[in-house]
């Protein structure tokens, strides 16, 4: 057996014991291009996801309302630079009919994404109230659960949000590499963005973190940002390539083969036993769809209805307007993966005993922190 060989069953032996690799392993098994070994990486993959959700998979109904944007990212096609773009803002009741239309389909969550739209998160205090009263009704009216992908927004706000029925607040920080993050959303504090995720978990959200691959990192910042997921644990874990896109600074930059994002989704699963990660449609549509599956996903997110005028990130139109990014198109992928639709309520049920987990640890934190120290 290599030495190579060695390592990699020594590693998928300890994680099947459920000992958590150091970063330096990590950065390792995430280097692993060799199909003999990314296979072995999938299959345990795999089987860690099969004992945690069995073989059941969720569904993200994607909803992005508003494409205005203040910042500049130098990644994303919707920056306030770029000129070259027609946007939008849906009306609330686009939003609903859209919302209701996913719903009615079956998916089991609402995420609605906006830009950080200078008349709604940065606007007046009925803006912002008019914005709140929306994602009231959405949940109201779905009867699902709301995510919301709003950018970096203060305090209050998030507040806001969370009297508002909200569920779970998305936020990707790309890297946590600081230095590297000031080039690709210059201009947004590092610190403040993070500091809203902690801000979330304390007002009982849900909390998803997400990295971009593709964008100048290393084997080791991508360490980084997954020991970060793990630390802080985050409740989803999400991983997209870059996708060039006319009219950005990063026009040119040359993303690198789908196998990167795959093998990423993998180490995340065996990393993060329990955590919900997406197979999102926005990279490489539905195409891309069972690779992911296959990598340890169990969320398949982006899922837009056909004819609603509404837009994806990473791939604006892709599959979209084709209904490829309905769940007519996803469950038949689904079970040539061998796996199955979950109900709503085995969703509502993660998302609950999530939510207690997260009480009770912070239930002990509260209890210990107020023991006097040992030596004191
Ligand atoms: N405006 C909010 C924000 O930035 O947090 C919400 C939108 S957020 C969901 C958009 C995410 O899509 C980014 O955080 C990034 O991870 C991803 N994204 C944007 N442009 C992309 C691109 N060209 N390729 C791949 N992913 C991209
Ligand atoms: C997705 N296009 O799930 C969406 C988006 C925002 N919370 C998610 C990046 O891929
Ligand atoms: Fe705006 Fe979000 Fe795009 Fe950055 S990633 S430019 S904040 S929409």
């Amino acid at each position: 057996m290599s030495a190579h060989t060695h390592r990699l069953t020594a590693l998928l032996a300890a994680i099947e014991q459920g000992i958590t690799p150091e970063k330096p392993d990590i950065a390792w098994l995430l280097e692993q291009r060799d199909p003999l070994n990314t296979a072995r990486l999938f299959a345990a993959a795999r089987s860690v996801r099969q004992r945690h959700f069995g073989n059941q998979v969720f569904f993200y109904g994607f909803l992005y309302f508003s494409t205005h944007c203040r910042n500049n990212c130098r990644f994303c096609r919707y920056r306030r630079a770029n000129t070259s773009l027609k946007r939008y803002r849906k009306t609330k009741e686009q939003i609903l009919s859209a919302a209701m239309e996913m719903a009615t389909a079956g998916v089991h969550l609402i995420d609605l994404t906006m830009g950080e739209d200078p008349d709604i998160v940065g606007g007046t205090q009925s803006q912002i109230q008019a914005w709140l009263e929306m994602i009231r009704s959405v949940g109201q009216q779905t009867h699902l659960p709301v995510m919301i992908s709003p950018g970096s927004v203060s305090s209050d706000v998030l507040a806001d949000l969370a009297r508002a029925g909200v569920t779970w607040y998305a936020c990707y920080q790309e890297t946590h590499n600081e230095q590297l993050y000031d080039t690709l959303r210059p201009g947004q504090n590092f610190h403040r963005r993070m500091s809203g995720k902690y801000r979330a978990r304390d007002l009982g959200l849900l909390v998803e973190e997400g990295i971009l691959t593709g964008v100048g990192e290393t084997a080791a910042d991508l360490a980084d940002s997954i020991d970060f997921m793990k630390r802080f644990a985050v409740d989803q874990a999400r991983v997209m390539r870059f996708v060039p896109q006319s009219g950005i600074p990063m026009a040119r930059t040359v993303s690198p083969g789908r196998g990167d994002e795959r093998v990423t989704i993998a180490v995340m699963r065996l990393v993060m036993p329990d955590v919900l990660i997406p197979a999102s449609l926005d990279v490489d549509g539905l195409a891309g769809l069972a690779e992911r599956l296959d990598a340890g996903a169990n969320v398949v997110t982006s899922i837009v209805p056909p004819l609603a005028g509404l837009a994806g990130v990473a791939n604006p139109v892709l599959d979209i307007a084709e209904a490829g990014r309905t769940l007519a198109k996803v469950i038949p992928v689904l079970h040539r993966c061998n796996l199955v639709p979950a109900a709503a309520e085995d969703y509502q049920a993660w998302v609950t005993r999530r939510q207690a987990m997260h009480r009770s640890s912070d239930l002990c934190r509260s209890f210990f922190s107020r023991e006097p120290a040992p030596c004191a």
